[in-house]
């Protein structure tokens, strides 16, 4: 007669994945089925406008005004390629990482050999301008490198790893922005030691993972940085290998490393961002000057990823992949039944979305406070969805939002919290520029006992999902 109520999560492990590919190269030729290949030529001021039109990873094998060279992008913009990149199906992505990340990181194999010492450019050889970088935004004059970049705790000898917007201003020079607290803080600790410039590798053409990885945000730099960790989420070790003019190791199996050193006191001026939420925000910036020392590259045709930075590309999602696994290992801490948890591409990275089942209301507002109260800027507008809700459908979603929340008791505002440099909404903090103030909401758009549950049934045409039209055309 007793109903078994569990208050810990099961934990349970995801089943193992598939091998992961160690090289960009060979994942793109392992999932071919979803890769889509453009052989005819393409010049670089258009690969944005036409990345952006593929949900799915996409390669431009032709590039008119650098050839030898070819682009890659949109490795991670829906469920389906980001499974792949940890080798599971989509489904199981958002629990795998989030298992993942559970575990504790993993040592680097150390070569001496490596597929990215192909090809050296070194002192005068060294040109930006021959690289295939591609433009981002109407307006922009500059080229844009959104890779991944490594960065060495000079304290912890940890490597961090994020994806600092760098805009190419010459053939060995760039400015670099570097968003988030832990680069701040390595840069200062290079200053404190009296140092005037920070070894950095910019590094391009990694298996996806590596990037899902560098994108994490959250307490760990006393006990590991972000590539201590990549071998950990894909499962298998990691090949590092030396710099040829930094004090640093770098990925042997990327496509391309660029090799430099990030000035701590000289600062450049640069135009608007391209801020995930598709505005040109911040309007301006002043960020270090970066000196580039090599590049070093594959012999064979090296694969250039770019990462467009609008409309709804991997610029959205890559950022806050990790953002999810914490929040659906932070849900499940809560006891909840986890569906999904989702920052939209269409949500300008200013809102999540939660799918999970409940045993009691309460549950839910925990559950809006939690997200809204999380460390990064991008939770203002929270929705608590139920799992037959798809959160990759905007209709889906609207039509939950308008049938299954009354506003005046689903709806939780708090007023005055940290804004997101990228909301125009938000009120800018004259003192504190880039940042804002402004509220946060959370909305709870699932189903609730106090509803008949026969009303939600919806009705559908006669033969829906049996007649095509195609099958009249
Ligand atoms: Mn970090």
């Amino acid at each position: 007669m007793t109903t078994k109520t569990t208050f810990s999560p099961s934990d349970a492990s995801p089943p193992p994945g598939r091998p992961i590919d160690r090289d960009l190269r060979d994942y793109l030729e392992t999932n071919q089925d979803i890769v889509t290949r453009i052989v005819k030529p393409v010049s670089l001021r258009d690969v944005g406008a036409l990345t952006a039109q593929s949900q799915d990873p996409i390669v431009f094998e032709n590039i008119i005004e650098r050839p030898g060279f070819r682009i890659c992008d949109m490795l991670v913009r829906n469920r389906k390629s980001q499974g792949r990149a940890l080798g599971v199906d989509a489904k199981l992505f958002l629990p795998t990482l989030a298992y993942r990340l559970r575990k504790p990181p993993r040592a680097f194999v150390h070569v001496s050999n490596a597929p990215v010492k192909e090809v050296k450019w070194l002192g005068d050889q060294v040109d930006l301008n021959k690289l295939p970088i591609p433009f981002h935004k109407e307006g922009d004059e500059q080229p844009y490198i959104t890779a991944m970049n490594i960065l060495r705790d000079p304290e912890t000898g940890f490597y961090n790893s994020g994806h600092a917007g760098t805009t190419v201003t010459g053939p060995r020079e760039a400015l670099i922005s570097f968003a988030t607290p832990h680069s701040l803080r390595i840069m200062n600790k290079y200053r404190q030691m009296g140092a005037r410039e920070m070894p950095i590798a910019i590094c391009v053409g990694v298996p996806a993972a590596y990037e899902i990885m560098a994108n994490f945000s959250g307490l760990h730099l006393d006990q590991w940085g972000e590539m201590e960790m990549t071998g950990t989420i894909m499962d298998q070790d990691i090949e590092m290998v030396a710099c040829e003019t930094i004090e640093l190791s770098a990925p042997a199996r990327a496509e391309m490393i660029i090799e430099g050193w990030v000035s701590l006191s000289e600062l450049g001026a640069t135009g608007a961002v391209t801020s995930p939420s598709m505005l040109r925000l911040p309007a301006h910036e002043n960020i270090p000057r970066l000196r580039v020392t090599a590049v070093t590259m594959r012999g064979d045709r090296p694969i250039w990823r770019n990462h467009q930075t609008t409309p709804q590309t991997d610029h959205q999602t890559l950022p806050r992949l990790c953002h999810e696994a914490m929040l659906y290992n932070r849900l499940r801490e809560l006891g909840l039944e986890v569906g999904d948890v989702q920052f939209p591409t269409w949500g300008a990275a200013l809102s999540v979305l939660m799918s999970f089942d409940y045993k009691w209301e309460g549950f839910v507002n925990d559950a809006l406070m939690m997200a809204m109260g999380a460390p990064w800027l991008n939770t203002k507008l929270v929705v608590a969805l139920s799992p037959d809700t798809d959160l990759s459908d905007p209709a889906e979603v609207y039509q939950a939002i308008a049938t299954r929340a009354d506003p005046a008791r689903d709806y939780v505002m708090v007023p005055t919290t940290r804004g997101s440099p990228y909301d125009p909404s938000a009120m800018p903090l004259p003192d504190h520029y880039p940042f804002r103030l402004v509220g946060k909401m959370g909305i709870d758009a699932t189903r609730k006992k106090r509803h008949n549950a026969a009303d939600f049934d919806r009705a559908w045409p006669m033969n829906w999902g049996k007649v095509r039209l195609e099958d009249y055309l």
